[in-house]
């Protein structure tokens, strides 16, 4: 598939999707959504990938929805056309683990794409914000939502009502990112727990996926009980067996998905 606003690459089992609109700082416009969404599918779809990181540049990982294609739209337009919501509706729906790995800003619509991925990890250079308050208009992709529930009201607040930024250090106090590294080492670490992940099983993994997500859409104790039954289930898996045949006999496990 030909691309113009990202680029993909498959390592091994790994799908690299990086941003690429490096003269709009990889602001997010229609056809970089509906590329980034084509390119998820495309490596959900394909068996030999077990993982998928998402990135940008040194600069920018995305700061934000594209201003200028917004500045033009009308309400009846956004509400009509449900801008951006398919799109996120899609990408929330792809099943395989996506890490984000983050250098320079990620704002806005920016900040919300990467809390769509699993986890994120961050380059020290990283700068988180919500600023769309500076724009006369609020978060309308999980800023206001997933950002509250990773770290909390009080800062969650600061951020979109002052629209200041958020360094990597406090991201990950705060618990926005799961690990800092140098920028230099940002593809690597990525790549490094792409890999750790790769090598397991990928059933597992998505159940894994589907239940931590779980835990952010339900009560506790609804939650508690999803992730009993999926435990239960995985003992109908031949990965269940060779997991704990492999450890009994001091061995690598060799799953098979299945
Ligand atoms: N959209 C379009 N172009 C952008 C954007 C953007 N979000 N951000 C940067 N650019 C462009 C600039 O216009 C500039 O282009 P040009 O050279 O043609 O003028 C180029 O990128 C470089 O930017 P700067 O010259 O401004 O670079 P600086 O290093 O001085 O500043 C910043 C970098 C701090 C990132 C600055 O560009 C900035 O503040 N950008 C805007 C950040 C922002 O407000 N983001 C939020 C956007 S709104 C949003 O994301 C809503 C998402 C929810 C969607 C809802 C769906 C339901």
């Amino acid at each position: 598939m030909a691309f113009e606003t990202i680029t993909v690459e498959t390592e091994d089992h790994v799908t690299i999707i990086t941003l690429n609109r490096p003269d709009a700082m990889n602001a997010l416009n229609d056809q970089l959504m509906g590329e980034l969404v084509s390119a998820l599918q495309a490596a959900q779809e394909n068996d030999k990938v077990r993982c998928i990181i998402l990135t940008g540049s040194d600069k920018a990982f995305a700061a934000g929805a594209d201003i200028k294609m917004m500045s033009e739209k009308t309400f009846v337009e956004v509400f009509s056309e449900d801008f951006f919501g398919p799109d996120a509706d899609a990408i929330m729906r792809i099943r395989k683990p996506i890490i984000a790995a983050v250098s320079g800003y990620a704002l806005g619509g920016g900040c919300e794409l990467a809390m769509m991925c699993d986890f994120i990890i961050a380059s020290e250079t990283a700068k988180f914000g919500q600023p769309e308050i500076n724009l006369g208009v609020m978060a309308g992709l999980g800023g206001s939502q997933r950002l509250t529930r990773f770290i909390g009201k009080s800062k969650a607040m600061d951020m979109n009502l002052t629209g200041r930024f958020m360094d990597a250090e406090e991201a990950e106090r705060s618990g926005l990112v799961s690990r800092v590294v140098p920028v230099k080492k940002l593809r690597e670490e990525a790549m490094a727990a792409a890999a750790k992940i790769s090598e397991k099983s990928m059933i597992t993994a998505m159940a894994v996926k589907e239940s931590v997500n779980r835990s952010y859409e339900t009560t506790l104790r609804e939650g508690l009980l999803f992730e009993r039954r999926v435990f239960h289930s995985m003992f109908a898996t031949e990965d269940q067996k060779e997991g704990m045949a492999a450890f009994m006999e001091k061995r690598e496990a060799q799953f098979r998905d299945k």
